[in-house]
């Protein structure tokens, strides 16, 4: 079976090196210091001005909601992976579900202002497949009711808009360095922030509350990236540029390919945008195609290639979130997650092998 995706990993015997000093330290989490020399490098190379790391995404968006004291009601997309909505549930929070634009796949902006309630406290964008939200008409929005903007950024490590890295824009915006991701850690994530005292709070919060030995400043949690993990991000940071590299490489043969099949459409961000090619999307038009998403989905199955229904179901149709009242009218969200699917694509994967993903989607077009 060849997988929607597969992790990038740099040379074992260049890891050993690490493992080998994390051994004889004795220092195995707790801000040691390659937790402390990968906050600076991820700082440097994303150039954003300060960053937290965490043991996973999905904690990192629990404590950035914690951080900036968010309750009551969030608007947010149902299309997402469902760690989006969890996070909200558990802080207590209710999510309310704004429809999505059909070219970002992100937060309709003309869709938010309906939805907000005096409970309404802030907004929760996704950067689908690291393709920007429309980010300034949602600052607009969050700045004239006095919301809180923070962007799940899970998938937009190293996507940048013009010289500005995407992971500045809004209150916060986290990361997820899952090993599905285009930069791994393993498991890791990271929240992204604009200043020291906010990072502290970040930092606090991630340790339990501890602000000293003596001190707790609020109900933390354990979310701490360790040793092995940190030491992993700083060896991939060698070699993300070239993983991108050959990301894009395999990403193009795909826009060849695909070009000549009626009925599908592969997606992908706005030219100005330096993209990280974390996914590669297709929509499929069932009439011009003449096969629905699900039949493609299960012949590409059983061919060996296990391509990916991401986004579906969407968020608000599963049992904990539809019984809510603005799951009810979704038709953009609802539209796409019935036509999309995400090709195979990582560094390492063979021209031959997407021609071949390629050769059997149009050949089942016709069969
Ligand atoms: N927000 C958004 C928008 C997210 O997409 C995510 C995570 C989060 C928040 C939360 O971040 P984390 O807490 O996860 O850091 C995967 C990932 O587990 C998940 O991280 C990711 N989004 C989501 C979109 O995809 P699954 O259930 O599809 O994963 P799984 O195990 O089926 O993996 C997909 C394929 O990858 C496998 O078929 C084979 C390949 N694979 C996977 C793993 C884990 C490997 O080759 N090696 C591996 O180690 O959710």
């Amino acid at each position: 079976m060849l997988y929607v995706t597969q992790p990038s990993l740099p040379p074992f015997d260049e890891f050993t090196e690490y493992l080998k000093d994390i051994w004889e330290s004795k220092w195995l989490t707790n801000n040691g210091k390659y937790h402390q020399q990968l906050e600076r490098e991820l700082a440097t190379f994303l150039n954003v001005p300060y960053i937290s790391l965490f043991s996973n995404g999905t904690l990192a968006l629990i404590t950035a909601l914690q951080t900036l004291r968010i309750t009551g009601e969030v608007i947010t997309t149902p299309y997402s992976f469902v760690a989006t909505s969890h996070a909200l549930n558990w802080n207590g929070i209710k999510p309310v579900f704004c429809d999505i634009e059909s070219h970002t796949f992100g937060l309709n902006p003309q869709k938010i202002e309906a939805l907000i309630t005096p409970q309404t406290t802030a907004i929760l964008p996704v950067h689908v497949y690291g393709f920007p939200c429309q980010h300034d008409a949602l600052e607009e929005i969050a700045d004239r009711y006095g919301l809180k903007l923070i962007y799940d950024a899970a998938h937009a490590f190293g996507v940048n808009e013009g010289n500005q890295s995407i992971l500045n824009y809004g209150d916060l915006s986290i990361l997820s360095f899952h090993a599905t991701k285009a930069f791994n850690t393993f498991e890791g994530g990271a929240i992204v922030c604009h200043d020291l005292k906010t990072k502290q709070r970040i930092d606090y919060l991630k340790n339990f509350g501890f602000a000293d030995e003596v001190t707790v400043v609020g109900p933390g949690i354990n979310a701490k990236m360790n040793e092995f993990q940190a030491a992993l991000g700083v060896l991939q940071l060698k070699y993300f540029q070239q993983y991108i590299k050959n990301r894009k490489t395999v990403f193009e043969v795909y826009v060849d390919e695909i070009e000549s099949i009626s009925g599908v459409e592969l997606q992908k961000p706005d030219d100005h945008i330096a993209w990280n090619y974390s996914y590669a999307p297709i929509l499929i038009d069932k009439t011009r195609y003449g096969k629905t998403r699900d039949e493609l989905y299960n012949h590409l199955k059983d061919k060996g290639y296990y391509a990916r229904r991401y986004f579906y179901p969407l968020i608000s149709e599963f049992s904990t979130y539809a019984g809510l009242e603005s799951s009810k009218h979704l038709p953009v969200a609802k539209s796409i997650s019935e036509q999309v699917l995400c090709l195979p694509l990582y560094d390492g994967l063979l021209k031959e092998q997407v021609q071949e993903i390629c050769q059997l989607i149009k050949d089942f077009s016709t069969c």
